[in-house]
């Protein structure tokens, strides 16, 4: 789903309006950014539209500026806490793992990752 509303139920978009707390990180415009929950990597941070978006596909369809300034802010995130190198990762759809309905990226690094995607 997309809408520039915030979804009552939707946990990234209670993060966003400061309703749960979270390690915010970094923010731009429309963007946010703050440490996963659950890392999976010394560096693990998600960057989040502002606005609701379902999933990748749709923000880009609908945002398109705002996908290009999430990848930006993953970028700055990455240049602060892991010597500019990262793995951006977008889930999409349950069977590919997401979990959480609110677009987000996973940036990753601060180690060496491989080139494995799993
Ligand atoms: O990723 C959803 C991610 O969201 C997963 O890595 C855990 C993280 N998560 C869940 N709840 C929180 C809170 N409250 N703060 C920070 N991070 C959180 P997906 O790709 O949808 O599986």
């Amino acid at each position: 789903m997309t809408t520039s509303a915030p979804e009552p139920d939707c946990l990234f978009c209670s993060i966003v309006e400061g309703k749960i707390p979270a390690e915010i990180v970094a923010r731009s415009e429309n963007v946010v950014a703050f440490a996963d929950i659950n890392p999976q990597a010394p560096v693990h941070v998600l960057v989040v539209p502002t606005e609701h978006h379902g999933e990748v596909a749709q923000l880009a369809a609908a945002r398109p500026e705002v996908l290009a300034e999430l990848v930006a802010l993953a970028e700055q995130v990455a240049g602060e806490q892991a010597d500019g190198q990262f793995r951006l990762v977008f889930n999409s759809g349950p069977q590919a793992g997401q979990s959480v309905f609110h677009v987000h990226g996973h940036v990753l690094g601060g180690t060496s990752l491989g080139g494995r995607f799993a």
